[in-house]
């Protein structure tokens, strides 16, 4: 009774890994959010690949994919950052909100294609995920 129930915990085993094989998604892809930049800027993944970005800055940034808005000339020194520029949303794809510094964003790419994406508060920040 003892081997019966091995030879069918070894076959369960073997089952899951062949599963976790045949899975097209690659391993989680870190990316950081770091120096008002995108690190890496441009990556590829597999479909259904979760990437995380962290917010390793000391302001909120977001991960906002779609057509970045129009950057504002920089302030004057000295001048009130207010008021602020409304938030765009994107193309609705993928929307983080803020993600506040030293937290996390994460999301599974089930679509194949090319994201463009930006910092809906820094539009200058952009960067590029093709999910293949
Ligand atoms: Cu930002």
């Amino acid at each position: 009774m003892r081997l019966v129930i091995r030879v069918l915990g070894a076959s369960l085993l073997g089952a899951i890994a062949i599963f976790a094989c045949a899975s097209p998604a690659g391993p989680p892809k870190a990316m950081t959010i770091k120096g008002f930049a995108f690190t890496p800027a441009t990556i590829e993944v597999t479909k259904g690949t979760v990437v995380t970005w962290k917010n390793e800055d000391t302001v909120p940034h977001t991960v906002t994919t779609g057509i970045a808005p129009p950057t504002f000339p920089p302030l004057p020194s000295g001048a009130s950052p207010t008021p602020f520029p409304s938030l765009s949303s994107g193309d609705g794809k993928v929307n983080s909100g803020r993600i506040e510094p030293t937290q996390s964003f994460s999301f599974t790419f089930n679509e194949t294609g090319t994201f463009n994406y930006f910092c809906a508060v820094h539009p200058a920040m952009k960067a590029t995920l093709t999910v293949r």
